[in-house]
């Protein structure tokens, strides 16, 4: 191909992307990121991603591209913004969903961007020339999208671009064809360290790491239990958490946010009532929640999440509901969580139902949470 063709292709590919809901698409090249690859092995070493299965190649394969496609030569990144203006909604005893999980699923709609954008490439080539990414596969798109020039990675860890701020999603057209790269963009976020200070789990690090196991995003995604001590930190956050990226400046002042695709697909996406999300059934899960990125972690996780918020909401009205979810949800996790939200809650009503639970209880699990709420209160 010649150099005018690939120029032609890659006007073609970033027309196409910007047509299709892309707020900002660069090029780099499929070059292995030595540099990334470092920062990940170091990142597991310390085991910052501890609830993620990443196996040892992981982090070879994740900085080199040519391990999705082989042959690879250009990767095209993409950046499609999703910030709608949150509903507030004051109604006490509601969670908050993080913006990225109000409407139908990103994945659905990034991959048909790229797929679509990535068969005009294929067509314009004559044959299959592309692979593509979006958050499922092994691609360190931070460090590619960084490299195209598409932004910066700043200390929440998340890229931040010029117009669009971090509330923008990634995805990536892998491809044989050499593309005319993009530089990089010479940004940092210098002395601001204000989405380090306010993260309530203490998870950022200030120097670009994460511990991603205190990530309230990860806290809420986890299929486990949530670790004692970080529930009272988890607030009303019932899935993901934005706190970093809503404090932080370049982001607040991004000029372009979610067009009307990115719209919750109901007025409670953002602020879901906990009581329902405390006693939701697969069959509303399903109807509701399947169509957004809420949907892969199951019914349980956000009853467990709901618990947790309900717990930190410290209002009495919520210990009936609670006792009732302690004594008969089929899932021990969410039982325990119950138990720990009726210890945290801690009046005569919700103590009582602890001290009535404790002999009645078979799973060994749920009577530790029991044992230690109620020692938490004594
Ligand atoms: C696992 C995962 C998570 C985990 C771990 C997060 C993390 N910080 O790594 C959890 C569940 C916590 C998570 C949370 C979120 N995630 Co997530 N997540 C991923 C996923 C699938 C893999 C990330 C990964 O491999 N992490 C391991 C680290 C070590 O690797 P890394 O991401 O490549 O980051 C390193 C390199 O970029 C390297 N690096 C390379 N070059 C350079 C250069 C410089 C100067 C620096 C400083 C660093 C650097 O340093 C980084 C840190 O070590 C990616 C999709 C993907 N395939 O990349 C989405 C992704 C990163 N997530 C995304 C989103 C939207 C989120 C949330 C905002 C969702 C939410 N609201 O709850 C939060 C943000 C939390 C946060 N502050 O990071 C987006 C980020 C978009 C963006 N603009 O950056 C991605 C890219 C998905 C997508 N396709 O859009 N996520």
């Amino acid at each position: 191909m010649t150099a005018k063709e690939a120029v032609r292709i890659k006007q073609r590919a970033i027309g196409g992307a910007i047509a299709r809901g892309a707020g900002a698409v660069r090029v780099t090249s499929a070059r292995a990121d030595e540099a990334s690859r470092a920062r990940m092995e170091a990142a597991f070493r310390r085991g910052d991603f501890a609830t993620w299965r990443y196996d040892s190649s992981y982090a070879r394969r994740a900085a080199d591209p040519a391990a999705l496609l082989r042959g690879a030569r250009s990767v095209i990144c993409v950046a499609v913004p999703y910030a709608i203006p949150a509903r507030e909604d004051r109604t006490p005893l509601r969670g908050r969903v993080s913006n990225y999980a109000w409407s139908n699923d990103y994945h659905r709609r990034l991959n048909r961007l790229l797929h679509e954008v990535a068969a005009e490439i294929d067509d314009a080539a004559g044959s299959p020339v592309t692979a593509v990414a979006c958050d499922t596969r092994p691609l360190a798109e931070r460090a590619f999208a960084a490299r195209a020039g598409l932004g910066w990675i700043g200390k929440h860890t998340n890229l931040i671009a010029p117009d669009l701020g971090s509330f923008a999603f990634l995805g990536e057209i892998v491809t044989t064809i050499d593309l005319p790269p993009d530089p990089p963009l010479h940004k940092s976020c210098g002395s601001c360290k204000l989405c380090v200070d306010a993260c309530p789990t203490g998870a950022l690090r200030g120097d670009y790491t994460i511990d991603a196991n205190r990530c309230i995003s990860d806290l809420t995604q986890r299929t486990d239990g949530i670790p004692p001590a970080m529930r009272p930190l988890i607030g009303d956050w019932v899935w993901g958490c934005d706190i970093c990226q809503l404090v932080c400046p370049p982001t607040a002042r991004a000029s372009r946010g979610g067009g009307s695709e990115w719209a919750p697909i109901d007025p409670d996406s953002a602020r879901p009532a906990l009581l329902e999300l405390l006693g939701l059934r697969s069959g509303t899960f399903k109807r509701r929640y399947q169509k957004t990125a809420m949907g892969w972690r199951g019914a349980a996780v956000l009853r467990r999440n709901a618990a947790v918020a309900l717990g930190n909401a410290l209002d009495r009205s919520a210990v009936a509901a609670l006792t009732s979810t302690m004594e008969r949800d089929p899932h021990p996790m969410v039982r325990g969580h119950a138990a720990w939200a009726l210890g945290r809650i801690g009046s005569p009503g919700a103590v009582t139902a602890l001290q009535r639970r404790q002999g009645a209880e078979d799973d060994a699990g749920v009577r530790d949470e029991i044992r230690a709420a109620l020692e938490a209160f004594a």
